[in-house]
């Protein structure tokens, strides 16, 4: 896997429902995120933050929150996500609220189209983020990302990486899902997504689980994890605007990211959603550190490695 990183802070919650996720990039870098992947022998760039709109905190309109400064704030994060991959390294985007998945994942899928290569998103979330202006209960636009990047969404969201649309559903697995709108839900069902949610994983272990996942990736695979800091349980993750219980413990969300990190085939990452105004002394930053730590090969055994 490529251990040269560049870390790029988009701190902005214009997707949200709760204001506070804009503070997510710092919260992650007082955590240590860096030196902290220098450890384990990742050479790392901090790119510093993105710049972008402020928060208008209005309500919706047609359907959608802020869609304006939402285009804005995604076409920015895709020219600097595009950028680190042309020049070879791995990018690490700091939400920022997950409106930005899409101008990640565009990014990435544009990489891929370029490059020939094939890509499989892992989608860590309570959430599906499946909505569309005619489904979404909110507005919010961090509800949408995933639609949007197959190709249901506005025209400006939609078209951001060149190609609508971005990526096909079936590049998709999303892990950790509790939580789906009634209209979101027959969507879902509808376009196939294939989704591991939090009875399957009750059910069959999170080892099984991340097997299904993470089948049939191969060398030519580009491999990019959109974590929703949601994914993980409240108990131990209460930094985000958007709790749902019965999520991922500590040691499920351990070893779904080991078991990544044992592919190889790790490229890109998002880390999404952390909400710092809503956190208790920095814990849901530090547990996302700790959890990046072991998306990077730390492992309790290091000839595991
Ligand atoms: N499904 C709800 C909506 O669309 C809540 C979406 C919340 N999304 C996130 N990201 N926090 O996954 O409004
Ligand atoms: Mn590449
Ligand atoms: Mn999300
Ligand atoms: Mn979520």
């Amino acid at each position: 896997m490529n251990r040269s990183v560049s870390l790029i802070g988009a701190p902005t919650d214009i997707g949200a429902g709760a204001r506070g996720a804009s503070m997510g990039p710092e919260a992650l870098r007082v955590a240590n995120i860096g030196p902290t992947l220098q450890s384990h022998g990742v050479d790392v760039v901090d790119r510093g933050n993105l710049a972008g709109p402020a928060n208008p905190w209005l309500p919706p309109l047609e359907g959608y929150r802020h869609l304006d400064e939402v285009v804005a704030w995604n076409q920015v994060v895709h020219e600097a996500v595009y950028a680190e991959l042309q020049g070879g390294r791995m990018p690490i985007l700091l939400g920022g609220d997950h409106c930005l998945g899409l101008g990640s994942i565009s990014a990435v899928a544009r990489h891929c189209r370029e490059a020939g290569k094939k890509l499989r998103v892992l989608w860590l979330d309570a959430h599906a983020d499946f909505n569309t202006s005619e489904l979404t209960p909110s507005g919010n636009i961090h509800g949408m990302p995933v639609a949007c990047l197959c190709g249901f969404g506005p025209k400006e969201l939609i078209e951001i990486g060149g190609k609508v649309p971005a990526i096909n559903p079936k590049w998709i697995r999303q892990i950790g899902i509790r939580s789906v709108d009634p209209g979101e839900k027959r969507f879902v069902h509808e376009q196939e997504l294939e989704v591991f949610d939090m009875r399957y994983i009750d059910e069959m272990g999170m080892r099984h689980t991340m097997e299904l996942a993470l089948a049939t990736l191969d060398a030519n695979t580009h491999l990019h994890v959109s974590f929703d800091v949601d994914f993980l349980d409240p108990a131990i993750a209460p930094g985000v605007g958007t709790t749902i219980p019965g999520g991922p413990t500590y040691r499920e969300a351990q070893l779904c990211m080991e078991m990544i990190a044992d592919t190889g085939r790790l490229a890109s990452l998002d880390v999404m959603e952390l909400n710092p105004a809503l956190d208790v002394r920095n814990q849901t930053a530090l547990l996302a550190v700790d959890l990046i730590e072991s998306l990077f090969g730390k492992s309790t055994l290091m000839s595991r490695r």
